[in-house]
């Protein structure tokens, strides 16, 4: 099948599924196309049947803002004609649905149709689709889609809530991550870089936006370096950076967090972390604690949105009210005291993850394009 992909390039989640989900087609054999702003950055282009294709937009001066939209659904148009694309894949619902259907109705006046298929990531729905400003292109373009994705059972009811939209439009497909990666023998684990022998590292990687909760973090770090001795890796870049490092010179905990910034070692940093911390506000799903989970990094987590879908309470770690920071605290303590509860747990984040195996969720995509291009070809 000849697919185009549009995503958000950056290290965020949506990307991230995006990017890992056109490779995994494109091993299968289907042509995929990626188009989008900037080269997605998990994107490997050595693999023969993945194609990018960048849009550029123009700057003019009377122009507050570029329109992006507009750029994305015309390189939409040449890009699905020149390649004969059958299948058009939308990743975040704002602006992308949007500009899919622009280029949908473009293509339609030349006799071409090519079904969209729409996936909803999270703050697409829950925080910025949400907004009045937005919410009645957002309505439209989902209703418009020929089938619509959440990545969680929990993403599908808020969009239900939030939007006008029917129950039957949405199917629950869930995150993945790739099994074989977490056995890959390549990935040397560099721990005694990082910390001294009787150390626990513990770590939390995300975009530092508020959402995460990022001061929470510190403290349930702070809370776990007065019991048992450990290193916190802060992996991402974000607007709350800053005020993570001010806080822990604040706390006094300086010494034992090392901020990393944006990395494409994620899997190496995996490798040698005994826990995650992920105590977000809201997640439609927690990409970053499965991708823990499945290099068998127990995750102490919030229990807000999608997240229960993925942690498990008491048996890949424990999940706590948002904000309760204590209990946070003892649930990580409960895991990183003995190592013999440290290995156990380890076990269980690992057999929890491959519930979430690639193998088993790029077969639903596919019959899911199929679907809706059988469907077009009959109408
Ligand atoms: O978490 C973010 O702020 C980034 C955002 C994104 O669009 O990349 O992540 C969302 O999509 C991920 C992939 O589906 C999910 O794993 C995240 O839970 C979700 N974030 C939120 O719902 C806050």
């Amino acid at each position: 099948m000849r697919i185009a992909v549009v995503c958000y390039p950056t290290f965020g989640g949506s990307g991230v599924v995006a990017t890992e989900l056109g490779i995994a087609l494109a091993k299968k054999g289907h042509d995929v196309h990626f188009i989008t702003y900037r080269q997605p950055v998990r994107l490997d282009m050595l693999i023969s049947n993945i194609h990018f294709h960048e849009v550029s937009v123009p700057e003019y001066p009377l122009f507050q803002y570029q329109p992006y939209e507009l750029a994305l659904s015309s390189k939409l148009v040449r890009i699905i004609k020149k390649f004969d694309i059958q299948v058009l894949h939308v990743h975040y619902a704002i602006p992308h649905a949007y500009a899919g259907y622009m280029a949908q109705q473009m293509l339609a006046q030349e006799g071409i149709h090519i079904p969209m298929v729409t996936t909803l990531h999270g703050t697409d729905i829950t925080l910025v689709g949400n907004h009045p400003q937005y919410k009645p292109a957002v309505t439209f373009s989902i209703n418009q889609s020929n089938a619509v994705t959440s990545v969680s059972q929990n993403l599908k009811e808020d969009t239900l809530r939030l939007f006008d939209i029917s129950e039957d439009k949405i199917q629950v497909v869930p995150n993945f991550i790739d099994v074989s990666k977490s056995n890959d023998k390549e990935v040397e684990c560099q721990r005694h870089i990082m910390a001294k022998p009787n150390e626990r590292i513990v770590t939390h990687i995300s975009n530092f936006r508020p959402v995460k909760r990022i001061d929470d973090v510190v403290k349930i770090f702070k809370g776990i370096t007065e019991q048992i001795p450990a290193k916190l890796m802060m992996v991402g870049d974000g607007p709350l950076q800053n005020e993570a490092r001010k806080q822990c010179k604040e706390l006094g905990i300086e010494e034992q967090v090392i901020f990393v910034g944006n990395s494409n070692e994620i899997d190496k940093i995996l490798c040698f972390s005994d826990l995650f911390l992920l105590p977000s506000e809201r997640e439609s799903f927690g990409l970053a604690a499965l991708e823990a989970m499945m290099h068998g990094v127990p995750v102490i987590s919030s229990n807000s949105g999608g997240i229960p879908e993925v942690n498990k309470h008491g048996f890949s770690g424990f999940l706590s009210d948002v904000g309760n920071v204590s209990d946070m605290v003892t649930n990580a303590i409960k895991i990183l005291k003995s190592d013999t509860t440290l290995s156990l747990f380890k076990e269980n984040a690992k057999e929890q993850a491959a519930i979430f195996d690639i193998n088993k969720v790029v077969p639903v995509y596919e019959k899911i394009y199929e679907k809706v291009l059988a469907e077009v070809l009959q109408s």
